[in-house]
């Protein structure tokens, strides 16, 4: 491997996967509650290579080493395209049962954006981003 190679390989170590998705998460001002429904974040699609309809995109969240849950979002769609692709938002709160509240205040909270590719195999589902949201 020449010295090149080597950083190159060494540059896509550090965006995760090197698939070309960014992602930045900027935490809701509302504190988190014991009830369901809180306000949890905003994920800025910083970069991306393409963009995919919505309804292919699952947006799950949880603390290092727990089991994470899926998010509900809302689309804000920079371009307008219908699509979620780089400068769009993802407005997300917490679902219908309570995952996140006081206990997780203070905490960084892993976010994994996945993508369903359509494929027909027992896994379809391909991570395309991750992202860290400090919790309060
Ligand atoms: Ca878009
Ligand atoms: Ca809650």
């Amino acid at each position: 491997m020449t010295g090149r190679a080597a950083l190159a390989a060494a540059a896509l170590a550090l965006t995760g996967c090197g698939n070309g998705w960014q992602l930045a998460a900027s935490d809701a001002p509302e504190s988190l509650t014991g009830s369901a429904g809180d306000p949890l974040f905003v994920l800025k699609v910083v970069q991306s290579p393409e963009a995919f309809p919505f309804s292919q995109l699952k947006l799950t969240a949880g603390l290092p080493g727990d089991t994470p849950s899926s998010v509900l979002c809302d689309l804000d769609d920079a371009d307008g395209d219908g699509k979620v692709g780089a400068l769009d938002n993802l407005v997300c709160a917490e679902g219908p049962v309570n995952h996140f509240d006081q206990s997780t205040q203070g905490k960084q909270v892993e976010l994994v954006l996945t993508r369903n590719t359509g494929a027909f195999t027992a896994n379809p589902w391909v991570e395309l981003a991750r992202a860290t949201w400090n919790a309060n």
